[in-house]
């Protein structure tokens, strides 16, 4: 086999040319997977590179984290339920400046390297945003070189795959450990006892737990690899196993079959991500789940700290613990319990280490998605947890006696046990009480938490709120997911805006430049093209990429808002209808994303989505003046295709409801233009973008609470304005939906239009008609993209991570 290497291959040689990498696969190809490369297919050739390249990345990492040890620097530990990775090969290969080697080495074996990388799978292991932001947030971490370690869980199925069938949503398992991972290395010496149930006893005056049920959870890890700058971090994830490798005795009992039965439920525990990011449902896997993550970490966290230092009386100098929304508040008990139960802590210090070692960044305002636990189902499954929060309750209640006496309605509302409903512990009070900074994700967003949900607590603990502002890593959102732009911006202004994204400011002195309007367009058009082709290939629809390509992709959810861009195309083709012969401006509606599996309401929306597609495409009178496309299953990798492409990016929740937003940051970097409200962080954008750049409409958060406190009356709406009435009345009467005219009868308006979709309706079609006006004058147009793409330097997650590292972390990066 050795015939196909070179004789003049050593397999440690540096990959600095294309000949040593064309050798490195075929190597790998060989003697790692075992393949005859006369007869691998692209999917082993992947297998190959990612092996290639994983070399490439793992000695630095090692010596990473011998310095971050032998330093004894302090760490950040970032604890989140979900991570939302994307495809890694691409990524390691940018990270490690052999992108373009790579490419030429496929090249030279006659394989389209485009084509050899969509044959990686993209683990699926979050729901959204949120598990996305912790990717972007990684890979800042470790770009700015600063000690970090991701904690998360393993799960064997991610989020599920959707399909459309008939028009709806269909969800399939996603099975990606069956294809096998090179990225993870196991770790069996990770290995930690996680436990469940039984009661607390006292022996000399000492609180015991005495649990009833047993699981292992194993650690494996993955490389973070910093930009080009020969730093690796690690992402450590949870599986778990059966915990009878500590428990042998069990099995010389000759309890075979017992122990095996066992192995089975205790492997359930990692077995799927919750799909589901709209409504917190109490239920005993989920939190089970969630106290998995805290504990294996926090035990990891000690062990680390312990093997550097000996003793954790100076853990508060060494460690900073995140907490990523509440999912992993139980944290804060946990670590309390192993400081007391296992090292011999007062409550009084342990407590306030914990204070300082914590801090939490809060995600939603929904109260939906508010997390709380009933107190019956925290007592049997972690019952010296409950008993410890409830001394933390007792601990934090006398101090806002002492601070604010007489106030008994204060303490009953912010007791970490709310007392309707049966008793519930309220975790995003634990996870306040129990860290010292709090953040919202922007600042519209960080001022409302402190004047809603957390209003009581900025009276108690105003040093402790702040701000930090979302962003997004220019590697994946610019850097590999639109190598076109990169090259040209990479022309003008240099490479260096991979690590200082405010580089980009640079561009604005060519945004009048009409041969730089010219090649961005060119750029624009080519990702139209390729985003056309995937569809054409995949949907067999035809869309023309010379169209204005309108896009709305994120979860669905009412507050989001995606029946109201429904209304906006529906009244479009209304229009068109009455009037043809106007010079309408050609638009391709692209929507895509995935509804939480027991949301009704969403789901309909999907199915509304699909069924105007149907009657609108099929439509000749309208001759592609509109095509509305519902691209299945998003993704990460899907966004790296789509964004690029985008000219509009919809950002269209309810004022008030979206906490940030990151998509908004990613398309106006690749040269979209927002059609928007005042929400989340498309209102910084807007400060930085300047008004003429982007498309702003409807009720800002003052008028929507006024209109609230008024009494919302969404038939008002409909009676003024016979145009919206029209295109209610064709969803309602079944256009979109002949066989069945029923289908959508009580869709819109829902149960009273809690969003306001309706009230926001005129303002938005208006500002739609602005669009079509800017687009037809290119070269404005043009000078926009220029404007957007320029002043994003803001928005990098490197600037996220700094803020954290100042204000919240106090750590420096290097
Ligand atoms: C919520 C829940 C509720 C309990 C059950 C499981 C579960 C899982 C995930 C979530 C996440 C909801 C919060 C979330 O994803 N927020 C989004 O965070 C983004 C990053 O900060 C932000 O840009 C989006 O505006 C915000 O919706």
């Amino acid at each position: 086999m050795s015939t196909f290497l070179s004789k003049e291959f050593n397999y440690r040689q540096p990959l600095a040319s294309v000949e040593a990498i064309k050798n490195a696969l075929v190597y790998k190809m060989i003697f790692m997977l075992g393949c005859d490369p006369r007869e691998a297919r692209p999917q082993n050739w992947m297998s190959a590179a990612q092996y290639v390249v994983r070399d490439l990345l793992a000695e630095n990492w090692l010596q990473t984290r011998r310095e971050q040890f032998d330093e004894k620097q302090r760490f950040v530990y970032y604890l989140s339920m979900e991570y939302l990775m994307g495809r890694t090969l691409s990524n390691a290969l940018i990270a490690s400046q052999v992108y373009d080697l790579m490419r030429e080495a496929f090249a030279g074996l006659d394989l389209d390297f485009d084509q050899i990388i969509t044959e990686e799978l993209d683990p699926g292991l979050g729901n959204g945003g949120l598990g996305r932001l912790a990717a972007c947030f990684l890979d800042s971490l470790a770009t700015l070189k600063i000690p970090a370690v991701g904690y998360g869980i393993r799960y064997e199925y991610g989020m599920f795959r959707q399909e459309i069938v008939d028009g709806q949503q269909v969800e399939q398992p996603d099975t990606w450990l069956e294809q096998g991972t090179p990225w993870d290395f196991v770790r069996p010496s990770k290995r930690y006892r996680i436990r469940f149930g039984g009661h607390v006893i006292e022996e000399g005056g000492q609180k015991k737990w005495r649990e009833a049920e047993e699981i292992v959870a194993l650690g494996y890890d993955e490389i973070i690899p910093g930009y080009d700058n020969g730093y690796a971090n690690t992402l450590r994830l949870w599986s778990t196993h059966a915990s009878d490798i500590f428990n042998l005795a069990s099995f010389n009992k000759g309890d075979y079959f017992a122990a095996i039965e066992k192995q089975n439920s205790s492997e359930n525990l990692s077995r799927v991500l919750y799909p589901d990011d709209s409504t917190a449902i109490g239920r005993e896997l989920r939190l089970k789940q969630e106290y998995f993550l805290c504990s294996a970490s926090l035990q990891d966290i000690l062990v680390r700290h312990l093997a550097s230092y000996k003793t954790l009386d100076n853990l508060a100098d060494k460690v900073a613990i995140h907490l990523n929304d509440t999912h992993p508040a139980l944290a804060i008990p946990e670590l309390l319990r192993l400081l007391i139960d296992e090292h011999g802590y007062a409550f009084k210090d342990a407590w306030s280490m914990a204070q300082a070692i914590f801090s939490y960044t809060n995600h939603t305002l929904m109260g939906e998605a508010l997390e709380t636990w009933p107190v019956d189902m925290l007592g049997y499954l972690l019952p010296r947890h409950l008993n410890l929060i409830f001394k933390m309750n007792k601990a934090f209640l006398e101090e806002v006696r002492q601070k604010f006496p007489d106030d008994e309605d204060l303490v009953r509302r912010v007791s970490l046990i709310e007392e309707h409903n049966g008793r519930n512990v309220r975790m995003a009070w634990v996870a306040v009480v129990g860290s010292h900074k709090i953040n919202g994700v922007a600042k519209i967003h960080s001022q409302l938490m402190v004047q809603s949900i957390f209003a009581d607590f900025a009276r108690i603990f105003p040093e402790r709120f702040t701000n930090v502002t979302n962003g997004v890593t220019p590697r994946r959102w610019m850097a590999l997911a639109n190598r076109g732009l990169s090259a040209l911006i990479d022309e003008k202004i240099g490479r260096g805006w991979r690590k200082n994204l405010a580089e980009l400011n640079a561009l604005m002195q060519w945004q009048h430049d009409e041969a730089f309007q010219q090649a961005l367009a060119e750029i624009k058009l080519e990702n139209k093209r390729e985003l056309a082709a995937y569809i054409e290939q995949s949907l067999g629809i035809t869309v023309n990429p010379e169209a204005l390509f309108d896009v709305q992709i994120k979860r669905i959810h009412e507050y989001k808002r995606q029946t109201m861009n429904v209304l906006h195309i529906i009244y479009r083709y209304q229009q068109i209808l009455k009037d043809p012969e106007a010079d309408w401006q050609p638009r391709v509606f692209l929507i895509a994303g995935k509804a939480a599996s027991a949301y009704h309401t969403a789901k309909e929306t999907i199915h509304l989505i699909n069924d105007v597609a149907e009657v609108i495409n099929n439509d000749l009178r309208i001759r592609d003046l509109i095509k509305v496309v519902f691209l299945p299953n998003y993704s990460v990798s899907l966004a790296q295709l789509i964004i690029p492409a985008a000219d509009l990016s919809e950002q269209i929740s309810l004022a008030g409801t979206e906490a940030s937003g990151t998509s908004n940051m990613k398309f106006a970097l690749n040269g979209a233009l927002t059609i928007g409200t005042l929400d989340g962080a498309t209102v910084e954008m807007r400060e930085v973008i300047g008004d003429e750049h982007l498309f702003i409409f409807g009720h800002t958060v003052e008028e929507v609470s006024a209109i609230r406190e008024q009494g919302y009356f969404p038939l008002d709406y409909l009676e003024r304005d016979s145009e919206l009435r029209e295109v209610v009345k064709s969803i309602n009467k079944g256009t979109f939906s002949p066989k069945e005219p029923g289908r959508y009868g009580h869709l819109i308006p829902a149960q009273g239009d809690y969003y306001q979709a309706l009230a926001d309706f005129r303002s938005y079609v208006d500002t739609q008609a602005l669009v079509d006006q800017h687009y037809r004058d290119q070269s404005a147009w043009r000078a926009s993209m220029v404007a957007n793409i320029a002043q994003m330097g803001y928005f990098s997650s490197d600037r996220s991570i700094r803020d954290y590292a100042d204000d919240i972390w106090h750590v420096t990066p290097q």
